[in-house]
């Protein structure tokens, strides 16, 4: 059975919305960050970091999204989530996933910290900038790699991120690249249960 540690709306909404739609048995585990759960002794016996997402498996716990989401991808094959491994179009899509987890997700956290309050312009801007660049990747496809994958739904996190941003430009392909995310059958009632959580447990 696979075990999903996961806060509400928090990067690890990825790993939750890939079990989904790979089909794969699961259950959830939420970890109320905004309670500071995640750096309680039982969780940190999960991950020593005390971050989610961590996805017990039958071999052990995974960390880091870019690892877990291709592993994910990988126990569904035939659901097509990640191109097959050992091609170029793999490492490319590997390529996306860790750019989403360092600059974006970087750049977020940044924002987050009250300590790096002096540098609020400069992480709205390394954001602005690299939204820029993804918005302009999806002007002419739908995905990001040119079929739904796993990489979808890690960069769909960073787009609702957005809303907590004040200052980012508009970016209509990622407005419409999300719209078209939430019409996926499961995704939006899935975040809404989420908005919900996330509002009771502030
Ligand atoms: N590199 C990790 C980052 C995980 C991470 O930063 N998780 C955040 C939620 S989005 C977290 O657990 N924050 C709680 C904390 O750091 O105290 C990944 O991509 O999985």
């Amino acid at each position: 059975m696979l075990r999903l540690h996961h806060a509400p709306l928090a990067c690890s909404l990825a790993s939750r919305l890939a079990l989904m739609e790979a089909g794969l048995e699961h259950e959830i585990v939420f970890v109320h960050t905004t309670r500071g759960e995640q750096r309680g002794e039982a969780y940190r016996a999960i991950n020593p970091r005390g971050q989610v997402p961590a996805l017990e498996t039958p071999e052990g716990v995974l960390t880091e999204s870019s690892a877990i989401l291709p592993y994910i991808a990988d126990l569904a094959p035939d659901r097509r989530l990640m191109p097959s491994p050992g091609t170029f179009a793999r490492a490319e899509a590997q390529a996306w996933l860790g750019h989403l987890a360092t600059s974006i997700h970087g750049a977020y956290g940044g924002l987050l910290k009250p300590e790096f309050a002096c540098a609020r312009e400069a992480y709205v801007a390394q954001l602005a900038a690299a939204l820029h660049a993804l918005d302009a990747r999806l002007a002419g496809q739908d995905t990001m790699l040119g079929a739904f994958s796993v990489v979808d739904l890690y960069l769909l996190v960073f787009c609702l991120w957005r809303a907590t941003v004040p200052g980012l430009p508009a970016l209509p392909h990622l407005d419409a690249f999300q719209q078209r995310m939430l019409a996926r059958p499961g995704i939006a009632p899935t975040i809404g249960e989420e908005m919900r959580l996330r509002a009771e447990t502030a």
